[in-house]
């Protein structure tokens, strides 16, 4: 099913529970190589989301800043490749939404495990936000906050699950937004976890 969130945000439903099959393997393969890792933010906090990136570009935080990074700073080398199957899923999702040309060149692999949170933010780190962020939710579910432009804004909460993609484009691109503290619980496939893989066209 398709549902509009906002101007340019678009949920769909279900829309990687055909994929499973492919995107698991592909996570495995992915983590093997660049390990989850907890980043530290500008002002010294330390994330309670674990993460690492596939893709030619990779998201970091550490005391100096945000940025993307074409290196895995915790192994020296590349990140892995986006794997087939992500790029098809993410493709086949921005066209289901009204952005055929979306060609992601970053991948952002968020783990939740309980009592992990993601405070509300906005994502600027990209060079042009004219291209759309693709997001799939897999394990536990989560309650994603949703709000403007502004950060006082009045947000929404939408409880997203396992197999559900938002794309997020057009003015929602840069509106605020979060992941409140994850609760407990147990998926059939994940186990104790939410993951989220976020697909960027970073530079
Ligand atoms: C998550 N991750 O569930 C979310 C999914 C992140 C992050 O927020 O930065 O890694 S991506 C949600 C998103 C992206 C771009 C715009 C909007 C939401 N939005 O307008 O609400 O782990
Ligand atoms: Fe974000």
């Amino acid at each position: 099913s398709r549902e509009s969130m906002a101007e340019g945000a678009t949920l769909l439903r279900g829309f990687a529970l055909s994929l499973e099959g492919q995107i698991l393997p592909g996570l495995r393969s992915v983590i093997a190589e660049a390990p989850f890792r907890h980043m530290v933010t500008p002002g010294g906090y330390t994330m309670s989301v674990a993460m690492t990136n596939c893709g030619a570009a990779g998201w970091v935080t550490d005391r100096s800043g945000y940025r993307y990074d074409r290196l895995d700073p915790e192994s020296g080398k590349p990140w892995p490749p986006l794997p087939s199957s992500f790029l098809d899923l993410a493709i086949a999702a921005a066209t289901e939404a009204g952005y055929p040309d979306f060609r992601p060149d970053a991948c952002l692999i968020n783990r939740y495990e309980p009592g992990a949170r993601l405070s509300l933010h906005q994502d600027k780190d990209e060079r042009d936000f004219s291209h759309p962020i693709v997001s799939v939710s897999l394990g536990l579910p989560a309650t994603f906050q949703f709000g403007g432009p502004n950060r006082t804004d009045p947000i929404r909460k939408y409880a997203l699950r396992h197999g559900d993609v938002v794309v997020w484009g057009g003015p929602s691109r840069l509106f605020y937004h979060g992941v409140t503290e994850l609760k407990d619980g147990e998926h059939e496939t994940l186990g104790r976890m939410r993951i989220n893989l976020t697909f960027r066209r970073a530079r």
